[in-house]
């Protein structure tokens, strides 16, 4: 990469340095043979792996001082933190903006240096990559700047950006002509900043705002100059124009005497080629993720409001699970199995014999095999318990057996699925009916919430139920299970008292009907200890090969209290038609 000049560039190391002992008053709590603290954010990855505390203030120097381009991306929480890293990006801009304007805050020091550290240190245990910090002013003077850059190394934050203004600052884009401070008194910040760091590599940018308060190229090259004689490793010069014309100016009279960073904001339209021709060190994009999400935010609100419902942004937004994903839960689950004590988990069974479907819907597969989008409808019915923590599954299959599978569960057949009904199936996973066990129908889709209101309920035996209205079906093949219960649905989930089944029936009026069955029911050990006794004496009475789910459950009902669960909106989907299975595919 040849510079303006025609000289190679050289990112430098160890710029303008200070004497690389570490100072008397820079105490080691850590580790004080090697100079080197074990910051608290630096020893835990996103899953909690460790990682050598010393890594991120080495990452941070290399990407600065490396001859090629770098890129650090905003971040303002430990969320965003995380996201940043996923999307591959090597390091991160802390910024002072985007922090306090998540607080709800201006930029303008109103949260406090320990409150903007507490973020930063949610920043650093979230992710792996290194940080520069936006350190604003430092706070005050220099001995308010060893504090924190101290504070900073403790915490595994790799570097700190400060800037020569006054304290408390104003963000760069707002009003013309901000004082800026005596040259002198901001080399001393500098100084006690690098006198103040407990790594030898942590980084400490000196930022120039000479060209944005309008004071001219030469003052800007000045207090560069002045900046880097006094310790900083890198100058950042910023610039408000909506053209890179003075910084691509500043750049070539600078001359590579240390490297430069820049946070093209505002002049975002110059092809990044013209920063890397220039010999710039590194580039921030320092907003653009805050900025994200408040347009992404507004739009899910307004439409929410308008809708009194969610149903439209579903497909739209980040997925329960997705968050569950980032935040690490696939470690937590696994150090649950580690350290607490192994309790005996619910089992569940999945009645999926039925065939293919009327209409061609499933064009010859079994339905429980039809995509939801890229994965097998049975496979996402699954993935729910899963996630519910049920390990042990069951899947009984019948028409079309040989294209049902499923990694890690079960599967039982029953062959006999064109001449019996729901009951027969379930018998043949008899052998699973113990413990604790949810059932389920292999056509149906429901939200975790539902599954988990069922595995906290105290009653042995207990059906999710749909309160709404029975809703009129598309041309269904299959009628909905209509449920009588001693108690409708009150219309308050607050002041509900325990509702029980007296029958559940295809053949109900509907106007008589509590709700619609959703195909859902969870047993106790008890409660399975029932089941299976009710369905011996079906057996018994010659009864088992035709019965239904719902003659079993009646009957259940007739001897044991069976507990029904109300639950209202589109919490759950039974996936019978075209039109069902268009509305499954956004079910996310
Ligand atoms: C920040 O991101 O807070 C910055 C960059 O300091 S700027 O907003 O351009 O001043
Ligand atoms: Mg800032």
């Amino acid at each position: 990469m040849a510079s303006p000049e025609g000289t190679t560039p050289v990112k430098r190391t160890r710029v303008g340095r200070q004497a690389s002992a570490p100072p008397a008053h820079a105490s080691t709590p850590g580790d004080s043979s090697l100079g080197k603290v074990v910051p608290s954010g630096g020893e835990r990855g996103p899953a909690g792996a460790s990682r050598p505390a010393a890594t991120r203030f080495a990452a941070l120097r290399r990407e600065i001082l490396s001859p090629s381009l770098s890129f650090l991306m905003e971040a303002h929480d430990g969320l965003s933190a995380k996201i940043v890293e996923e999307a591959g990006f090597r390091g991160i801009w802390a910024s002072g903006l985007t922090i306090s304007a998540a607080l709800g805050l201006r930029d303008s020091n109103e949260a406090s240096w320990t409150q903007v550290l507490d973020v930063l240190e949610y920043m650093a245990d979230a992710t792996t990559l290194p940080i520069l910090v936006d350190g604003d002013t430092g706070h005050g003077n220099f001995n308010n700047v060893r504090r924190f850059v101290r504070k900073l190394c403790e915490r595994g934050l790799a570097g700190v950006c400060l800037e020569d203004k006054l304290f408390p600052k104003t963000n760069s884009f707002i009003g013309e002509g901000q004082p800026l401070a005596d040259i002198e008194e901001f080399c001393g910040r500098i100084k006690a900043g690098k006198d103040a760091q407990l790594d030898d590599d942590f980084v400490l940018v000196a930022r120039v705002e000479a060209l944005v308060s309008g004071l001219g190229m030469a003052e800007a090259l000045r207090r560069a100059e002045a900046y880097r004689r006094a310790g900083a490793d890198a100058i950042l010069i910023h610039s408000k124009r909506s053209t890179a014309e003075e910084v691509l100016a500043f750049a070539r009279e600078w001359a590579n005497r240390a490297p430069l960073v820049i946070v093209p904001t505002m002049y975002y339209a110059t092809p990044t080629e013209l920063f890397r021709a220039a010999g710039i060190s590194t580039v921030i994009w320092a907003n653009h993720l805050l900025r994200a999400a408040i347009a992404a935010m507004r739009e899910t609100a307004a439409r929410i409001l308008e809708d009194e419902s969610p149903v439209r942004v579903e497909g739209r937004v980040a997925s329960v699970q997705d968050i569950f994903r980032l935040v690490g839960n696939a470690e937590l689950e696994q150090a649950e199995r580690r350290y607490l004590p192994a309790k005996p988990t619910a089992g569940a069974i999945v009645l999926a014999a039925a065939g293919g479907e009327p209409g061609g819907m499933a064009s010859g597969r079994p339905k429980c095999m039809v995509d939801i989008r890229g994965r097998s409808l049975l496979e996402t019915l699954v993935g729910t318990l899963r996630e519910s923590g049920l390990r042990a599954v069951t899947v009984v299959r019948g028409y079309g057996k040989e294209a049902v599978r499923l990694d890690g569960v079960r599967m039982v057949d029953n062959d006999r699925h064109a001449e019996t009904g729901e009951a027969w199936s379930l018998a043949c996973a008899r052998e699973a009916i113990r413990g604790e066990t949810v059932l389920a129908y292999g056509d149906v889709l429901f939200r975790r919430y539902v599954l988990d209101a069922l595995l906290a309920s105290g009653a042995d035996a207990v059906l999710a139920v749909d309160a709404s209205a029975p809703r009129p079906r598309r041309s269904s093949p299959s009628p909905p299970d209509l449920v009588l219960a001693d108690r409708r649905f009150s219309g308050h989930f607050l002041d509900d008292a325990p509702a029980h089944l007296l029958r559940v029936a295809n053949d109900l009026p509907p106007e008589e009907a509590c709700g619609e069955w959703m195909g859902l029911a969870r047993f106790s050990a008890r409660g399975a200890a029932w089941l299976a006794e009710e369905i011996a004496a079906l057996e018994a009475e010659g009864l088992l090969a035709r019965a239904d789910l719902p003659l079993l459950l009646t009957r259940l009902a007739a001897r044991h209290p069976v507990q029904v669960l109300y639950f209202t909106g589109p919490c759950w989907l039974d996936v019978d038609t075209l039109g069902d299975l268009a509305e499954a595919r956004n079910f996310g």
